[in-house]
C-alpha cells in the first residue's frame, strides 16, 4: 500500500521541494492551497495540473488553517499517514504589520490540526510534522543555538512559532501522538518568495547586471544568518516522521554570514565588483564597474525589533537522522543565480 502524506501549506517554498521529493518516493500526496483571486499554484504547476493530471499520485484541496472546518474534512477525506504542516504568515517583518491574522494562523493553525487529529481519534494512526523555525531563539546570548537553548522570541511570528512549537510538545506528550518539530534556521532557493532577503538580494543584483534596475534598497546589513538550502531541509522533514521516536530537531549548516556578506558573495559570484562607503543609514554599496551606487539602505526594511545572531548546531539531527547538509552556501548562491 502506497503511503499517504497531506501537506498543509504545499504551494510555499518548503511545500513545493517537499511534495516533488515525496511523489519520488512514490507517496500519494495530497495538498491544501488557500482561495486566492490569482493563480498561487506556480511552485507546483510542473507537477500539478487539475485539467491534464501531470501527476496522478497528487491532489489539491482549497482550505485554510485558520477554519476547522476544512480540515476535519480534508483529513478524514485523505486519510493521510503523515501531515506536514508548513502553513503560516512567514515573514517576520509582516507579522508586525498583521499580528492579529499572524497569530491566527502560525500559532493557532497547529492547534486546530493537532485538534482534528485528537477529536477524530487518529492519534495513533497520523504521524504529525510541525515547521518550528530558529526566530524562537530570538535574542538568546547561546551560540550556537541546539534543541535545549532557551526560547527569546522578538516578533509576532516568533512569538507565534513558540506557542506551536510548545503545543506539538504538549499533544504528544498528553495524547501520545507522534509529532515533531523541526527547528530549522533560514533555507532559501529559487523558489524563495521576493520579499526574503537572499532572494531580493540576488534577484536584485541580476537585474542590477542586466541594466533592468538601478539600485537595491536593504534594511539592517548586521544580521547574522545561517542559511542553507530548501531542498537539504524538506529532506529532512521526512527523515525526522521515519525515526522510532518522536522528536526535536535543529537543522542548519553550523556556518553564519551577515547580510552585508551575503550581498558581497552574491555580487562576485553574479560578476560585480562591490566596494562599502559610509557608516548607518548613509551605508552604500558602489558598483566598480562604473562606479554606480548600487545598494543603498532605508529605515523602512528595518524591524522594529531585530534577531542578530542565529546559528545553528545540528549534532542531534546528524547522529540520530543521519542528516546533514549537501549544499554549501556557494552552491545555494550558484542554484539561486542560475535559476532566478
Ligand atoms: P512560504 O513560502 O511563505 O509558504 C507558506 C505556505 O503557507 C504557503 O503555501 C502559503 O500559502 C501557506 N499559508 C499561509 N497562510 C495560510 C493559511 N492561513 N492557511 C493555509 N495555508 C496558508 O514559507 P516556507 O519558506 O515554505 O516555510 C514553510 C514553513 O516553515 C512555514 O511555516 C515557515 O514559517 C517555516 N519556516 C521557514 C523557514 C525558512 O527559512 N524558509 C525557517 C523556519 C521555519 P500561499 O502560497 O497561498 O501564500
Ligand atoms: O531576513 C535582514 C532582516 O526576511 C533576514 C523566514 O523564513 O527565516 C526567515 O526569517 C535578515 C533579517 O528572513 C532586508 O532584518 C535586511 O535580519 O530574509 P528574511 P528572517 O526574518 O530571518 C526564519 C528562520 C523563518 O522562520 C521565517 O519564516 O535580513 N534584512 N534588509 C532584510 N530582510 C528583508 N526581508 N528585506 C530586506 O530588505
Amino acid at each position: 500500500m502506497k503511503k499517504r502524506a497531506l501537506i498543509f501549506g504545499i504551494t510555499g517554498q518548503d511545500g513545493s521541494y517537499l511534495a516533488e521529493f515525496l511523489l519520488k518516493k512514490n507517496y500519494i500526496v495530497h495538498g491544501v492551497k488557500r482561495r486566492s483571486s490569482s493563480p498561487n499554484t506556480e511552485r507546483i504547476d510542473h507537477i500539478f495540473d487539475s485539467i491534464n493530471k501531470k501527476n496522478k499520485n497528487l491532489f489539491v484541496y482549497y482550505g485554510d488553517v485558520t477554519d476547522s472546518s476544512n480540515i476535519i474534512r480534508i483529513i478524514n477525506q485523505t486519510k493521510p499517514h503523515e501531515i506536514y504542516n508548513l502553513a503560516a504568515q512567514s515573514h517576520v517583518k509582516v507579522s508586525f504589520e498583521l499580528p492579529d491574522y499572524t497569530a491566527n494562523t502560525t500559532a493557532l493553525g497547529p492547534l486546530r490540526i493537532l485538534e482534528c487529529i485528537r477529536s477524530l481519534n487518529l492519534e495513533k494512526k497520523i504521524k504529525y510534522y510541525q515547521a518550528s523555525s530558529s526566530e524562537m531563539f530570538g535574542n538568546t546570548k547561546e551560540k550556537p543555538q541546539n534543541e535545549k537553548t532557551k526560547f527569546d522570541p522578538r516578533s509576532v511570528y516568533g512569538i507565534s512559532k513558540v506557542f506551536a512549537h510548545h503545543i506539538t510538545t504538549n499533544y504528544r506528550d498528553a495524547y501520545g501522538i507522534f509529532a515533531c518539530s523541526g527547528i530549522l534556521f533560514n533555507h532559501e532557493s529559487p523558489r524563495r518568495g521576493p520579499n526574503f532577503v537572499t532572494k531580493k538580494i540576488i534577484s536584485g543584483l541580476l537585474r542590477i547586471k542586466n541594466d533592468k534596475q538601478k539600485y537595491l534598497t536593504l534594511g539592517n546589513l548586521y544580521a547574522k544568518r545561517d542559511w542553507g538550502h530548501a531542498k537539504d531541509y524538506a529532506y529532512a522533514m521526512w527523515k525526522m516522521l521515519q525515526g522510532k521516536k518522536p522528536n526535536d530537531y535543529v537543522i542548519s549548516t553550523g556556518n553564519q554570514i551577515t547580510v552585508k556578506q551575503f550581498v558581497s558573495l552574491s555580487a562576485k559570484r553574479i560578476g560585480i565588483k562591490l566596494k562599502w562607503k559610509n557608516k548607518g543609514l548613509k551605508e552604500i554599496g558602489i558598483d566598480q564597474r562604473n562606479n554606480n551606487t548600487i545598494i543603498k539602505i532605508s529605515k523602512a526594511y528595518f524591524r522594529k525589533t531585530e534577531v542578530d545572531d542565529l546559528l545553528g548546531n545540528y549534532s542531534k539531527a546528524k547522529k540520530e537522522l543521519k542528516w546533514k547538509p549537501k549544499f554549501t552556501l556557494n552552491k545555494l548562491i550558484d542554484d539561486m543565480v542560475a535559476n532566478n
